[in-house]
C-alpha cells in the first residue's frame, strides 16, 4: 500500500514568508537503523570483484566458464550509504580475443548482472543492476587503430589494446564517480546467460574450460554451490539489468559503481 505524508517547507524572505507543501511517498526507501546481513546474487561475464564502502566483499572464484552466479552477503549497520563498487572483466588475451590457440579466435562478449536487497530501490526489496549505474572501461580492444592496421582473428599480432588504468580509491564511499559515464543496458538474447554451471557436492563446479583452446579443463570441487549458481534461474522473473560499457565486446575491464541512500527525510 503506497501512502503520502505531507511535508510543509518554508523559507523566510524578509518580513515574507513562503511555505510549499508536496507529498513524500511513505515507501520510499526509509533506513532501517538496524544492523542487517545484506544479501545479493552477481553474475559476470566472466569473472568480479565486489566491494561495498570500501571493503572487498566476494571474488568470483570462476575466471572463465561455466558462466556462474554468486551468492554474495554482507554485514549493514542499516543506516549508512551502500556505495557497490563492482570489477567485471571479460576474458581476453593480449591481442583482446579468446580461444587464440583454436582455429577461431573470437571477441567475447562481457555483461554485469546483480541484485542486493537492502530495500534502498524506490521502496522495492531489491537493488538491482540498471542504465543508473556509473561505469569506467579499464582496458579496451582492440582499438580502432589496430583494427584499421590489420587486427583481425587472422592476424593478431596487429591487434592493440588501450589501458586507462585503475582509478585511485574508486571503490571507497567517497570517491567521486560523476564524471564517469551511465552504463549500457543490454537485452538477455545480447549478453546470453553463456555455458550453463553445474553443481554437486562430489564433483563441485562443473563444468571449466579453457579460454585459449576452448578444451575442457573439468570440475573445482573447491568451490562451493553457492558460487556456482545457474544465472538464469536465479534471475528469473528479476527486473535487474545486464548492463556493460557501452561496447558489448571491446570494453573489457570494467569498473561500476552505484551509491543507494536511505531517505533521511
Ligand atoms: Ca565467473
Amino acid at each position: 500500500m503506497i501512502s503520502h505524508i505531507k511535508v510543509i517547507k518554508c523559507i523566510s524572505l524578509t518580513s515574507v514568508m513562503l511555505c510549499s507543501l508536496y507529498s513524500v511517498s511513505a515507501d520510499a526507501d526509509m533506513c532501517p537503523n538496524t544492523p542487517q546481513t545484506v544479501e545479493g546474487i552477481v553474475y559476470c561475464d566472466n569473472q568480479f570483484t565486489l566491494w561495498v564502502n570500501g571493503e572487498k566483499v566476494a571474488v568470483d572464484p570462476v575466471a572463465f566458464t561455466p558462466h556462474q552466479a554468486v551468492k554474495v552477503a554482507f554485514e549493514w549497520d542499516g543506516s549508512s550509504s551502500l556505495t557497490y563498487a563492482i570489477q567485471c572483466e571479460d576474458y581476453a588475451s593480449a591481442s583482446g580475443y579468446e580461444y587464440i590457440e583454436s582455429d577461431k579466435p573470437q571477441l567475447g562478449d562481457g555483461a554485469l548482472i546483480a541484485v542486493f536487497n537492502d530495500g534502498l530501490n524506490k521502496g522495492k526489496g531489491t537493488q538491482t543492476s540498471a542504465d543508473s549505474w556509473r561505469v569506467h572501461t579499464v582496458t579496451f580492444g582492440p582499438t580502432d587503430e589496430s583494427i584499421a592496421a590489420g587486427c583481425s582473428a587472422d592476424n593478431l599480432a596487429a591487434c592493440v589494446i588501450e589501458n586507462r588504468g585503475m582509478p585511485d580509491g574508486w571503490t571507497q564511499a567517497e570517491y567521486d564517480d560523476s564524471h564517469w559515464p551511465m552504463a549500457t543496458h543490454f537485452t538477455a538474447k545480447q549478453a546470453g546467460w553463456g555455458r550453463k554451471p553445474t553443481w554437486t557436492a562430489t564433483q563441485g563446479c562443473c563444468t571449466l574450460t579453457s579460454p585459449v583452446d576452448r578444451s575442457t579443463i573439468g570440475c573445482d570441487k573447491s568451490i562451493n554451490q553457492n558460487q556456482c549458481l545457474s544465472p538464469i534461474v536465479e534471475f528469473a522473473n528479476s527486473e535487474a539489468e545486464f548492463i556493460w560499457a557501452q561496447d558489448i565486446e571491446r570494453d573489457n575491464r570494467v569498473l561500476f559503481r552505484y551509491t543507494a541512500s536511505c531517505n533521511t527525510q
